[in-house]
């Protein structure tokens, strides 16, 4: 992934409830631009595979019951210091203590139900943008 971009995946308590809109709408609002974006869903292995940094932690089941319960829209996003401005946007990981007017306040419920992923790094954006799109898709 080049510098300027990051990785985001829209979880399925949004895409259900029908905020997909509302937050795209939010993510270009907020200077992104879209680069790639698919409207897919996650089979057990590819979330555990997806998710496998955590397969030790205690919440590791209820994350993967979660993520495959329903759509998921993963995308590539462009803007100058893309990673830590979208990471500003989304909130902190628990909706609850995540501050007014992002997305993870607004839309998400619990540390598990909210709302959004994003990339933490340049490096993780790059392998997790590649396993949901191809060069092709990316433009690179
Ligand atoms: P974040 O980078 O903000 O998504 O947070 P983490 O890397 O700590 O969490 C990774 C994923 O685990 C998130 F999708 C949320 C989920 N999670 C839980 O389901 N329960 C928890 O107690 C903590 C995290």
């Amino acid at each position: 992934m080049q510098n300027n971009r990051t990785f985001t995946l829209i979880k399925p308590d949004v895409v259900l409830k029908g905020h997909l809109g509302e937050i795209m709408q939010t993510i270009q609002d907020n200077g992104f631009k879209i680069i790639a974006l698919k409207l897919t869903r996650l089979s057990r292995v590819e979330a555990m595979d997806f998710y496998h940094l955590h397969k030790e932690k205690s919440f590791y089941n209820t994350l993967i019951d979660f993520m495959i319960s329903g759509p998921i829209v993963p995308m590539v996003l462009e803007k100058e210091n893309a990673v830590e401005d979208f990471r500003k946007l989304i909130g902190a990981t628990d909706p609850q203590e995540a501050a007014f007017g992002t997305i993870r306040r607004k839309f998400g419920s619990t540390k598990t139900k909210n709302a959004i992923h994003a990339s933490d790094s340049i490096a993780n954006s790059e392998i997790e943008g590649s396993f949901y799109f191809s060069k092709r898709e990316l433009f690179v």
